[in-house]
């Protein structure tokens, strides 16, 4: 898959694309039951709400064959090696729930400047590539973005540890209020196996679900190789310490692997 002039051209501008229908119900089916699977383990890897329920389930993909399938394909490669130009190693990995009445908000931030100041990447030449195992609706905690805050380069944050169970660096309200003066809020919602791919600099941020809708959303973080992490002080199943080139599965990979699922589960 290649970004066409016109998509890339509103991804410089904008800071972020949607990509309806990147992914076939079967394919979509699979990781959703082990999304299940796992938030159902007792794994170290998965972090909960304070509530209990599932926030998100760190590096699947390294120890999953469907969520392995996921973290190399090429629908999701492809377009990230288009935007920096060269090959990618997987700097973090997750699985978010935003969990039915449970789950939490996850506060204004940008991507890059957690990953350069608790991993020591050097540049924002890395980003989220999201695939969405659910629809996302308005109401079920949609990720917000600010448009075109990428361009503002990293700003400076506060590290909250008390929000929520995850640790994030954090913008204060007078800067969210000031970028969305200038470049308002979207929030992209879609069908499950739509993709949403955004710039490390982009300001977003998404609210609680109250509702009975889950909201399973998969993050690759895919970084330039070059770009690597120099000084990580989180776990190694968070920021990864492997950064071995990605390379790319069959493009009918993860399909066949769903219908070889759905076959033995019958
Ligand atoms: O899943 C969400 O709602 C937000 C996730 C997020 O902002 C992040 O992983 O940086």
């Amino acid at each position: 898959m290649t970004l066409t002039p016109t998509q890339l051209k509103a991804f410089d501008e904008q800071g972020y694309l949607f990509l309806p229908d990147c992914f076939a119900a079967d394919e979509v089916a699979v990781l959703r039951a082990e999304a299940e699977r796992i938030y159902q383990s007792d794994r170290q890897e998965v972090w909960r709400e304070k509530s209990g329920a599932p926030r998100t389930a760190f590096a699947a993909h390294t120890y999953n064959q469907a969520f392995r399938l996921l973290g190399a394909h090429p629908r999701l490669i492809a377009p990230v090696e288009q935007l920096f130009g060269e090959q990618l190693y997987m700097h973090q990995f997750k699985i978010n729930a935003k969990a039915p009445f449970d789950g939490e908000l996850w506060q204004w931030h940008q991507d890059y400047g957690t990953w350069a100041r608790d991993d020591g990447m050097p540049e924002p030449r890395a980003m989220n590539i999201s695939v969405f195992l659910d629809e996302v609706l308005p109401i079920n905690g949609p990720l917000m973005f600010i448009p075109r805050s990428h361009k503002q380069g990293t700003l400076a944050a506060g590290h909250d540890t008390t929000t929520t169970s995850y640790p994030l660096w954090t913008l204060d309200h007078e800067t969210v209020k000031r970028l969305a003066d200038e470049g308002g809020i979207v929030a992209p919602t879609g069908k499950p196996g739509g993709v949403l791919l955004f710039h490390g600099n982009l300001v977003h941020g998404s609210t609680a679900n109250i509702t009975p809708y889950g909201r399973i959303i998969v993050y690759l973080t895919l970084c330039a190789v070059s770009n690597h992490i120099r000084k990580p002080t989180r776990p190694d199943w968070i920021a990864h310490r492997d950064f071995t080139p990605i390379v790319p599965v069959a493009d009918d990979a993860l399909l066949q692997y769903a219908r070889r699922y759905k076959t033995a589960a019958e």
